[in-house]
């Protein structure tokens, strides 16, 4: 069982105003920051954060989506933190996220879907490292 993960409030969510929303959920869902900031990605670093889709044919898009505007990186602790917050978040596809989700509450689509979550506990470790140092984490 993991206790971290690692998320984005993507570029959608945060031009809209619902960063603040967005946390004090995580936070009252019992996630504990470990790690926080705001970023924008090049292109570039877009390209090689999502590089395991790289062949799928939304690549191109979620790549200029996801380096449009600033986003909030942050890893997170709990127990159970991947599955948990996978669960807070919802469904890739806001039309199937349950009631209550941020992505059924902040989402319009499935490409401009509000939130990241890792989907394992490698690639919470994996994704974490790419935004932050041991310096950034408390
Ligand atoms: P998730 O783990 O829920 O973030 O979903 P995926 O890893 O399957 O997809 C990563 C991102 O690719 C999604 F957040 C949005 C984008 N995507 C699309 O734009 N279209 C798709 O059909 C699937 C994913």
């Amino acid at each position: 069982m993991s206790n971290r993960t690692f998320t984005m409030i993507k570029p959608d969510a945060f031009s809209k105003g619902h960063s603040g929303a967005i946390l004090d959920q995580i936070i009252k869902a019992g996630f504990r920051i470990v790690a926080l900031k705001m970023v924008k990605l090049s292109t570039e670093k877009a390209g090689e954060f999502y590089a395991i889709h790289s062949e799928r044919p939304f690549y191109g898009e979620l790549v200029q989506f996801m380096s449009s505007g600033a986003i909030i990186a942050a890893i997170l602790e709990k127990e159970n933190a991947v599955a948990d917050f996978r669960t807070l978040i919802g469904a890739t596809n806001p039309a199937q996220a349950a009631e209550g989700t941020i992505r059924k509450l902040y989402a319009a689509s499935i490409g401009e879907n509000a939130i990241h979550g890792s989907d394992s506990d490698e690639n919470a470790s994996i994704e974490g490292a790419f935004f932050f140092s041991g310096l950034e984490r408390f």
